[in-house]
């Protein structure tokens, strides 16, 4: 273990580390935890037990680093020494290296925007994600169920935010719609410009846990992020008429600490988010379906024209909708593009199989 004194201990918790850090950190006396709460494009802000850092990675680290997904990224634990020379300025924030970048808690993944088949890690370490949705024209059911699959494979526990509440002139259809595929996920309806709903939203930001929002471009995150770290930190910016989508106010992401002990991670607006999971995640997610299918006659039913089918069943008489067999097939095949592309990148690069 470090020896660490008692106050630095406690800035450390509040920071969100823990026994699965510090055991990791015991193999590297010497050097010193700090989180990432900002990457920048050569340098990484780092929040530590004595204040903020600025981190240099080595080049060494960005060669030897697998794909990106190995660099480090907005929350993860890193551990630095510091840089002695050339630090004039007493005022100026230290300057450190990074020398090691622990293993991750958890990760919220996506496949990386565009034709390439790698992953991007948007968050690491993160204890619950809130999925960001408008409850005003840019509602989107089918951007849930996405968002859901994701937040199930990173390890963190998902939290449905219904934003904008204050816009929404009939709630209980699109309610009624978020919890057939919620699939018990807790859901908060909002309203960051009244306050509706907000309190709710703090208990999961307690001392040490850590909350990343996610969502598309105009759904509030920024709002919500301001609203509970009490000031304005992040700029928000207004949507578009007529399809009240944003515009990409957040480039960023950055993690930002709150009075109360607990972390949010603001992140930039989504275009796309495809998907980075696994076969049974996806079946996981799809639990209502998975479970119908095990009354199916055939083990292999794929709930089409077979007799006896009891997802078919489910969707004759409307318990089941249709639509949600319709994105589990089609997240079904994205997936298996997904898992061939990966076994062939690693089978050419010739590169042991990462962890
Ligand atoms: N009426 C209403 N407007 C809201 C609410 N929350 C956010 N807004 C407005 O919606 C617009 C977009 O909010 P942002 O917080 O910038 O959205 P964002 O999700 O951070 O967007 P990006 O940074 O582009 O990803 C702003 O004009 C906000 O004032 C709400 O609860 N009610
Ligand atoms: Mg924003
Ligand atoms: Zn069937």
């Amino acid at each position: 273990m470090l020896s660490v004194s008692a106050s630095t201990q406690d800035n450390l918790e509040r920071l969100g580390w823990d026994t699965f850090f510090s055991a990791q950190a015991a193999d590297h006396p010497g050097l010193i935890p700090a989180r990432v709460s900002r990457p920048d494009l050569n340098r990484y802000h780092l929040l530590s037990a004595t204040g903020p850092l600025v981190g240099l990675l080595p080049g060494r680290a960005r060669s030897a680093g697998q794909s990106k997904a190995d660099l480090p990224t907005v929350g993860d634990w890193v551990l630095v020494s510091p840089i002695e020379e050339g630090q004039e300025d007493a005022d100026a924030v230290p300057t450190v290296l990074i020398e090691v970048t622990l293993n991750r808690k958890s990760k919220f993944s996506r496949k990386e925007a565009g034709e390439r088949y790698d992953e991007q890690v948007v968050a690491a370490n993160i204890d619950t994600v809130f999925l960001v949705t408008g409850l005003d024209d840019n509602f989107n059911v089918k951007r849930i169920e996405r968002y859901l699959l994701l937040a199930w494979t990173s390890g963190a526990s998902p939290v449905i935010v219904l934003s904008k509440v204050d816009l929404c002139e009939n709630l209980p259809p699109r309610l009624d719609k978020v919890e057939k595929i919620a699939m018990k996920t807790p859901i908060h309806v909002v309203s960051a410009t009244n306050g509706q709903g907000m309190e709710g939203l703090r208990e999961y930001v307690t001392r040490g846990k850590t909350v990343a929002l996610l969502g598309s471009s105009g759904v509030g995150k920024s709002t919500i992020t301001n609203y509970l770290l009490g000031h304005d930190h992040f700029d928000t910016g207004a949507v578009r008429e007529g399809d009240s989508r944003g515009r990409h106010t957040t480039t960023f992401r950055e993690l930002c600490q709150l009075d109360s002990g607990g972390m949010l991670i603001d992140t930039p607006g989504m275009r796309e988010i495809q998907i980075w999971a696994d076969q049974e995640t996806l079946t996981a997610s799809f639990s209502d379906i998975a479970d119908l299918a095990l009354t199916c006659k055939f083990n292999d039913c794929q709930h089409h024209t077979e007799p006896h089918c009891a997802v078919s069943k489910a969707i004759a008489t409307g318990d089941l909708p249709q639509a949600r067999l319709d994105t589990f097939r089609k997240f079904k095949a994205e997936l298996t593009i997904l898992t061939a592309r990966n076994s062939h990148q690693n089978k050419a690069s010739k590169r042991p199989v990462k962890k």
